[in-house]
């Protein structure tokens, strides 16, 4: 007797394009691969597999206004499975609970477990076993109830996954579930949604959040797919990421620390680059876009040489790694010469080094706390310009202000500096 295989996928946002920058989430780039991409990807590896069932865990859409965009996504997708013999079956969540319920009633073969906010529940007779499922999806947009408060765990022995829709911990308008109680009513696996970093949670019980099926935006780093469930014939559940997603985000921090000339700090980068490549070689196999965002850190001597270094890195980008694309470099390094000799100068470059050492030391307390204030309302007023979606402004913390503000610090200083040698 063979596993039970279930591929699930967790939340796509169909209809959402991946954002090459947090701060330029409106203005997209087409040729990024989407989550429609990846989605067409895991239907193929579904039929490759010959798994039972397809699964989702909520947020398959992103808006209602993304329904004919979904509908013909998700209608190719069920297509192409039901005629390998394969079920498709989902919970709604906080963002397609409307448009979810639609889709499922021009889409037969898609079948939205809970619709009504209660648990349902089918099985499943497969080839040599059974199979429950359990769900239950959101009915609008809040949800500040526990979900699993009138969940009852299977009473028998057909394996039993659960799907829902929640957020792990504390207080939460989005279905608040703890990981304890998760724990003591524990079906053969809960497959969560909504939680966009994929973690697994629990081994024994499996309790896991694929997370997106497409990493969203760049805060979305490190490798994203569908995630193979397997149910050996003892009935104990496993489950392990399928990293296709062609799309990888990733954030680096490289060290120029004693890089005496702008060739040096490249061969840094290059050999920096490929032990990150060689390292993660077995997550890069379908990957075709890596978007890094790189932070250069320490004391160079080429300090002033950077701006013409990173505009050198940005444009050559596919010829350090395949694939790879620099969204953008954040320049934290500091000169050779101590911020301290620096802020002792009545010129630009003394001012700017004294606000990179209030940045740095986050003395005098003062002066501190009304600089933050300071970039915090620039920040906000440009993002207010920005028209961006508010969830990108309502969250700013004072370490995020303090980097933003370094860096602007440090790239003036950079200027600065490099003008003073070219009139030496
Ligand atoms: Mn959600």
């Amino acid at each position: 007797m063979g596993n039970i295989k279930v591929l699930c996928i967790g939340d796509v946002h169909l209809g959402r394009p991946s954002s090459r920058m947090v701060l330029e989430a409106a203005q997209t780039d087409s040729d990024f691969p989407s989550p429609r991409d990846t989605l067409t990807q895991t239907t193929i590896r579904a039929q490759r597999l010959a798994v039972d069932v397809v699964v989702f865990s909520g947020d398959v859409v992103d808006q209602s206004n993304a329904h004919f965009e979904a509908f013909g996504a998700l209608s190719n997708v069920v297509k192409m499975l039901a005629q390998a013999g394969i079920k498709v079956y989902a919970v709604a969540g906080n963002h397609d609970y409307e448009v979810l319920e639609k889709l499922a009633a021009t889409i037969p073969e898609f079948r939205l477990l809970g619709a009504d906010g209660s648990w349902e529940e089918e099985v499943l007779t497969l080839r040599e076993s059974k199979l429950r499922i359990q769900g239950k999806s959101f009915t609008k947009r809040h949800s500040p109830d526990d979900p699993v408060a009138d969940y009852t765990p299977p009473q028998d022995t057909i394996p039993t996954l659960a799907l829902l829709h929640c957020d792990l911990g504390g207080d939460s308008n989005y279905a608040p579930v703890s990981l304890s109680q998760l724990e003591s009513k524990a079906p053969s696996a809960w497959v969560l949604g909504h939680i966009h970093k994929p973690v697994l949670l629990k081994d024994d019980p499996l309790i896991f959040y694929p997370g997106t099926l497409h990493p969203l935006d760049s805060t979305e780093t490190g490798p994203h797919g569908p995630w193979l469930l397997e149910i050996d014939p003892s009935g104990k559940a496993s489950a392990k990421m399928i990293a296709l997603a062609p799309l990888r985000y990733e954030y680096l921090r490289i060290s120029l620390d004693g890089c005496d000339s702008v060739a040096e700090a490249r061969t840094r980068i290059t050999k920096d680059l490929s032990s990150w490549r060689e390292e993660h070689l077995a997550e890069l196999e379908d990957v075709q876009t890596i978007s890094l965002r790189l932070s250069l850190t320490g004391h160079t001597a080429i300090f002033s040489e950077l701006p013409l270094l990173c505009q050198e890195l940005e444009e050559n980008s596919e010829e350090l790694m395949p694939g790879l694309q620099i969204e953008k470099i954040m320049q934290n390094c500091r000169p050779q010469v101590p911020l301290q000799t620096l802020a002792a100068g009545q010129d630009p470059a003394g001012l700017i080094a004294r606000k990179l050492l209030i940045l740095e030391q986050r003395l005098p307390q003062h002066d501190y706390t009304e600089l933050l204030a300071a970039g915090r309302r620039h920040i906000l007023a440009a993002l207010q310009q920005a028209d961006l979606p508010h969830e990108f402004n309502s969250n700013l913390e004072d370490p995020e202000v303090a980097s933003v503000l370094d860096q602007a610090a440090a790239s003036l200083l950079n200027l600065l500096l490099s003008q003073k040698e070219q009139s030496a």
